[in-house]
């Protein structure tokens, strides 16, 4: 009994190592199916949305990995490709994804990387240098997940590694040696599931490079290069920021006249109590500068991530300039004793900055879980801030004075402004309105319904005012340029009669207290001519409603309409082409000579009533584009280039701005 009782024992042991052993590989395929499914189900959990967003959240989060080793110091170039078919190549020269075997998971770091979730960065504890979080940092597995195949190459201590996988994330095949080498770097190509993402599956050059453009910005002296390779001739563009947030701050002041030289750095680090047993180091800079308007843009984010909501770190930001610079107003003799502290918001008036911080353990709260919730980072964020500030200031006394002198007449226009304000919301609330003169108003009073046309020029805005449908639309001429709001504070922004005329006509008063349940119209439509002096019209139009109605832009209510460049004739009849493409399709398709005869529209006023409703106004035929506002920071990123450029506009704002207008078929 005794002996057999032993020996079963020692089967039983032995078996059971067996068991535990293909236990384990068993837990780990079906813990990276079951993983990687469960992703392919529930997309929208990884990613947000599989809309034209989620789609490129998925470069972000490869691209993501490269920048953790560039910030761990291994690595200091990437480059990321737009290849023909829209799959996209992720190129850098770091130490290369670990080829050995991960203990905990019985594959390779490679595999482990990509089909398990959650298994970015951190290899053996002690590269604890991956900070990703929020929405980015789901890590490369979910993009792999919702691939239709990806493929890696590492480079690493001379040897040459490759794996592909499949639909899904299924590998095809383990990792193998394929080669040697004797450079270093990691190299990953995937296609998106286009079962996944049926909405689209093209990606957006403009939107790539912005946000790349904005990594580099954030993660000073790594060099990213951002390559088209869909067109004839591909496009190629490198960021390197040696001067990070500070080149940041200038570019986005460039075109609002900074009233100083210098951009303010600060740079700090802080510890914080991670967990009973460890402390956590959070890495934090900032840079400001003022500039002559009068609106304060105070960008922030968390391990790369746009805080648009802010959160700690921004309340720590307040908190700081607050204190200085009120500290300095009374010990300098701007304030007298007992005179009422400067206001944030005064302090705030015209200064520039981005807050930028590094967190091992971020926690993310609000509505689009934007705003930082970790309270450690406030006090950390205010003690930087507050030194260097104070400093500069001590240092720097001829440039504090101009800050000082900017921020007190900004307390004394304080009033001046609520009281301009208040006039306007007389004007605009309650009380009787009386519209403009120059608007001719449409009939129906359903504001679903109900379409404003502002129109460049008076002979424009006759043709559409008699072209137009009297029940829905809406026609607002404009005389010449608008007032340039960037420029201008709210007392004379407000007298201006052009911008009186909008603000009366949309009829839901203005920011802050704008209320876009009140509008009289749906769609505003920003009609002006195809030409220089027309897309500055509608920058100045786009600048004002984003300064003034924001929610209108951020709500989708802002469109630009599409009148055609060219009208060729042919037998009678009338074609039109929006485009230079279009306007050879028309050719070939009449089957013209060439030298035949076409029209170049130079402006609306070369179109009758009749032409204007059918090409640009009928519902049924038009074509609109819809602004859109996806993010702030890119925003006035494109607004500073735009009203910046000495050769007005530089760029075509509708095209190469993808961020800010989308198509729309109407
Ligand atoms: C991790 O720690 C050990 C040495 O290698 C580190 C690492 O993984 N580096 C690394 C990963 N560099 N680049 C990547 C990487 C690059 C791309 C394009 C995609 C992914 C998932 C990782």
């Amino acid at each position: 009994m005794e002996e057999e009782t032993l020996v079963q024992t020692e089967l039983n042991s032995q078996e059971q190592m067996e068991d535990r052993a293909s236990e384990k590989y068993t837990a780990t395929d079906i813990q990276v199916l079951e993983g990687l499914e469960a992703v392919r189900k529930r997309p929208g959990m990884y990613i947000g949305t599989t809309g034209p967003a989620g789609l490129h959240h998925l470069v972000w989060e490869i691209v993501d990995n490269s920048i953790d080793e560039a910030l761990a110091g291994y690595c200091d170039k990437i480059v990321v490709k737009i290849n023909k078919g829209d799959t996209i190549t992720v190129i850098d020269n770091g130490r290369g994804v670990p080829v050995d075997i991960v203990k905990k998971s019985g594959l390779s770091g490679v595999e482990t990387v990509f089909t398990i979730l959650h298994a970015g960065g951190k290899f053996g504890e002690t590269g604890g240098y991956k900070v990703s979080g929020g929405l980015h940092g789901v890590g490369a597995s979910v993009v792999n997940a919702l691939s239709e195949w990806l493929e890696v190459t590492v480079h690493k201590d001379g040897g040459l590694y490759y794996i592909k996988f499949g639909r899904g994330g299924k590998p095809l095949g383990r990792l193998e040696r394929i080669g040697d080498c004797t450079d270093r770097g990691t190299t990953v190509t995937f296609k998106p599931d286009p079962t996944i993402f049926t909405e689209q599956t093209v990606f957006s050059y403009e939107i790539i490079r912005d946000h790349l453009k904005q990594m580099a910005y954030l993660n000073r002296g790594i060099t990213i290069e951002v390559r088209d390779e869909r067109e004839e001739t591909p496009v190629v563009e490198t960021f390197c920021y040696k001067g990070g947030i500070v080149e940041y701050v200038s570019a986005l002041n460039k075109a609002k006249t900074p009233i100083m030289e210098e951009v303010i750095y600060c740079e700090g680090r802080g510890t914080f109590q991670l967990t009973p047993e460890k402390e956590g180091h959070i890495y934090c800079e900032v840079a400001m500068q003022y500039n002559e308007s009068y609106n304060p843009f105070v960008a922030s984010f968390c391990n790369n991530i746009n805080t648009h909501e802010g959160g700690t770190h921004i309340e720590g930001f307040r908190m700081a300039v607050q204190r200085v610079i009120n500290d300095y107003a009374f010990e300098k003799k701007y304030l007298k004793e007992g005179q009422e502290k400067l206001t944030t918001d005064d302090i705030l008036e015209g200064l520039t900055a981005i807050v930028s911080i590094k967190h091992p353990n971020p926690q993310y709260e609000g509505q689009t879980k934007t705003k930082l919730g970790n309270t450690e980072v406030r006090k950390i964020v205010s003690q930087v801030v507050g030194e260097y500030l104070k400093r500069f200031l001590l240092e720097n006394p001829k440039v504090a004075d101009i800050i000082l002198t900017k921020i007190c007449r900004a307390a004394e226009a304080r009033m001046a402004a609520r009281m301009a304000r208040e006039n306007v919301r007389r004007k605009t609330g309650l009380e009787v309105t009386t519209l403009p003169g120059k608007l001719a108003d449409c009939s129906s009073k359903d504001p679903e319904k109900c379409e404003l046309y502002i129109v460049e020029g008076n002979s424009a805005g006759g043709s559409a005012k008699n072209g137009r449908d009297r029940e829905t639309q809406a026609i607002l001429p404009l005389r010449g340029k608008i007032l340039n709001v960037e420029k201008a504070t709210h007392e004379k922004a407000f007298e201006n009669a052009e911008i009186g005329n909008m603000i009366v006509a949309i009829g839901g008063g203005v920011d802050p207290e704008f209320d876009v349940s009140k509008i009289r119209y749906h769609k505003i439509v920003i009609m002006t001519d195809a030409d220089v002096d027309g897309s500055h019209i509608r920058i100045l139009l786009l600048t004002f409603f984003y300064r003034y109605m924001r929610s209108l832009i951020t709500e989708g209510y802002v469109y630009i309409a599409q009148p055609p460049l060219y009208k060729v004739e042919y037998h009678g009849k009338q074609y039109y082409a929006y485009n230079d493409e279009q306007l050879e399709v028309i050719k070939k398709q009449l089957n013209l000579k060439p030298g035949y005869p076409f029209q170049r529209y130079k402006g609306l006023g070369e179109m009758d009533a009749e032409q204007l409703w059918e090409t640009t106004m009928d519902p049924k035929s038009r074509k609109m584009l819809r602004v859109s506002l996806s993010d702030a920071v890119e925003a006035e990123q494109v607004f500073s280039d735009l009203m910046g450029d000495e050769v007005f506009p530089r760029k075509d704002f509708i095209h190469k701005n993808a961020k800010f207008v989308k198509n729309l078929d109407i």
